[in-house]
């Protein structure tokens, strides 16, 4: 169960969500809140910062990993990782437009323009944004990669703009922080199985 969550001001909740009186956009059918009523509080429910070993593999400022960044060619960030894209054609029907998601079996994926519709990226299409998830397994120079507690990603960046909350079936926890995209954003997705404090996608830039 995913519930979304906004500093002030007071929120326009989206469809099936309600704001209680601390601005959090609570979803109808979750019941009652029983989390932190504020960001700090809920920001200081998160376990304290376990950050990885530091690496050179994440660059947070540059948007890059692995010497691929975000807004390269598919054709750059191909060749920064290896060449062992798989790139598949989604048709987004609310846009009309045509897309190529490409993922590299380290564990990137990003998506680039495909208008001539031939499920291989454009040649002048640049990527955005790029997401890190398993089983990669770089950092960067803090410490910060998908086996970081989110906690760190808070010491790193300060509180986020966005929360979406989660709930491990005893608590809520804020499990996606976002900072607006100017910087990496990190979250938890249910599919990626129990939660455990860490994320389960960082997403680089647009
Ligand atoms: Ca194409």
């Amino acid at each position: 169960m995913i519930v979304l969550l906004a500093c002030a001001p007071p929120p326009d909740c989206m469809e099936g969500y309600a704001a209680n009186a601390d601005g959090i956009c609570l979803a109808e059918t979750t019941g009652p809140f029983s989390g932190g009523s504020s960001v700090d509080e809920l920001l200081d429910a998160l376990p304290p910062c376990e950050a990885m070993e530091a690496g050179d593999r994440i660059d947070p400022d540059a948007a890059c990993v692995d010497g691929a960044c975000a807004n390269n060619t598919f054709t750059e960030i191909d060749a920064a990782l290896g060449g062992d894209a798989s790139c598949i054609r989604r048709f987004d029907d609310q846009h009309l437009d045509v897309h190529a998601d490409c993922s590299w079996p380290r564990g990137i994926t990003t998506s680039f323009s495909d208008y001539d519709d031939d499920g291989v990226p454009d040649a002048d299409s640049l990527a955005s944004p790029l997401y890190l998830v398993p089983p990669y397994d770089g950092a960067s120079q803090d410490g910060l990669g998908l086996e970081a507690g989110l906690g760190c990603f808070v010491d790193a960046y300060g509180p986020p703009e966005w929360m979406y909350l989660v709930h491990d079936g005893e608590h809520w926890w804020p499990g996606t922080l976002v900072w607006n995209s100017d910087t990496l954003d990190v979250g938890w997705t249910p599919e990626s199985g129990p939660w455990d404090g860490t994320p389960s996608w960082i997403r680089m830039p647009e």
